[in-house]
């Protein structure tokens, strides 16, 4: 007994060691999880030009400012996109009106992004029947396929290639995965508080593996010759932002929906998509990340849990080229995340973290909140103006620039959501 004890201790260690010692052959580096070896760092000013010039006014934000902020995250950090494609149309795949028992009405648009058919993704939704005209609305991407977003049995099978995980086999969805991800979208909630829901599964748009940008919606847009992105364009997370943008074409066609109320909505690498989606598209009347870490809302140059060389050597595909000469170096980024915070104002933007994700650094995310808040403020608008952390389920909620930081692991809660339902109401109302 003792002896068998012993023995898996033992390899329990080992594992352990293994796993340290591949993490820093990985990385390169250990991952900082203390506070006091955080590094000092000065960010760049939102509102300084590259130029030296200050900006002081809304009229030089918006004209002048903003767009330089914009082509440095698009061409440093997420790649530029291309814009809507001219043969991109839609099609109603179905529509229940009675679903949900009777609660909602559920649709399935395929967007095709081209004059063919495919490829498509397919943007789920439901709307609440107690209605009296276009309802607002929340639009998020999922990681596992629409169907598994709640376990309405109406809801379509994704083709799409899934990951080899949690019973997916063959990259094949498995009708035993209904419903297996829906404690991550309330849908029963969003309905009851008057909102309306759209998903689409990420992977309808790229698949999340790094292929060197073979599938996906990429190639649609390759001139003559060109196998793969240049440096300042389109990784992932950009091409998932795309979509979501192409979605919002669609959503401002349907009179169902009030078209001026629909927020963005993202959880872990979604958040950031949602937050870069927001950034490059005004149509999002608010914009929520939900525990997006590095390359999200956190801050580059604190050098607390994941960093940009960590972020890029496990997840190639997801920035653009030009972002990984930033490995290592994040002093050289001629931006940082707070500045992605910026581009979203005047909008409103919520941003939150989970106590035991520290992977995310809770506080590098209060922070980008704090330190895009002058920008705000620009616009005589009220942002963020903790600098420490607030306590946990205590939502700092009253601006324009929400944080919380909850109780729990990395994940989306039904707790999130009550939070950003009543932030939405506060601002769509
Ligand atoms: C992690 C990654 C994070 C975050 C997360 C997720 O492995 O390091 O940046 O995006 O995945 O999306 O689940």
């Amino acid at each position: 007994m003792r002896d068998n004890r012993f023995k898996q201790i033992l390899r329990k260690v080992a594992f352990m060691s293994i796993m340290l010692c591949c993490g820093l052959l990985l990385f390169g580096q250990e991952v900082n999880y203390d506070e006091s070896k955080v590094s000092p760092y000065t960010l760049p000013d939102p509102l300084v030009m590259t130029n030296g010039k200050a900006v002081t006014t809304k009229k030089e934000w918006i004209e002048k400012r903003r767009p330089e902020i914009l082509e440095l995250f698009a061409t440093q950090v997420y790649g530029k996109a291309p814009g809507k494609p001219k043969r991109m149309h839609f099609k109603l795949l179905s529509e229940d009106k009675s679903a949900l028992n009777g609660t909602a009405t559920r649709k399935e648009v395929a967007v095709s992004f081209t004059k063919n058919e495919k490829p498509y993704m397919v943007i789920l939704m439901y709307l609440p029947n107690q209605r009296k005209g276009a309802v607002p609305l929340f639009m998020g991407l999922n990681f596992m396929g629409n169907y598994t977003i709640n376990s309405d049995p109406g809801i379509t099978l994704t083709e799409s290639w899934l990951p080899d995980k949690e019973g997916i086999v063959n990259h094949n969805a498995d009708v035993a995965q209904r419903g297996t991800k829906a404690s991550r979208w309330p849908v029963d909630l969003l309905l009851s508080r008057g909102y309306g829901l759209a998903t689409i599964y990420y992977g309808d748009i790229d698949p999340d593996y790094d292929d060197g940008f073979q599938n996906g919606v990429q190639p649609l847009f390759y001139t003559k010759g060109q196998d793969r992105p240049k440096p300042d364009q389109w990784g992932s997370i950009a091409a998932w932002a795309w979509g979501l943008s192409r979605a919002m074409d669609y959503l401002e066609t349907d009179k169902d929906i009030d078209k001026k109320h629909v927020a963005v909505i993202g959880h872990s690498r979604l958040g950031k998509t949602a937050l870069w989606a927001g950034a490059c598209d005004e149509r999002f009347a608010l914009v929520v990340s939900n525990n997006s870490g590095c390359g999200g809302a956190s801050l580059s140059r604190r050098n607390f849990g994941e960093t940009v060389g960590a972020i890029n050597k496990t997840f190639p595909h997801w920035f653009c080229t030009n972002f990984k000469q930033y490995n290592n170096n994040e002093t050289a980024l001629p931006v940082d995340q707070h500045e992605l915070i910026a581009l979203i104002a005047p909008r409103p933007v919520y941003i939150a973290s989970a106590e035991e994700d520290r992977w995310t650094d809770p506080k590098g995310e209060l922070l980008a909140g704090v330190h895009a808040s002058p920008v705000y403020a620009l616009f005589g608008l009220p942002g963020l103006t903790a600098t420490e952390m607030p306590p946990v389920n205590q939502p700092l909620s009253s601006g324009y620039v929400a944080y919380h930081i909850r109780t729990g692991k990395h994940d989306i809660t039904r707790y999130d959501w009550e939070q950003y339902i009543n932030f939405a109401d506060r601002h769509f109302k």
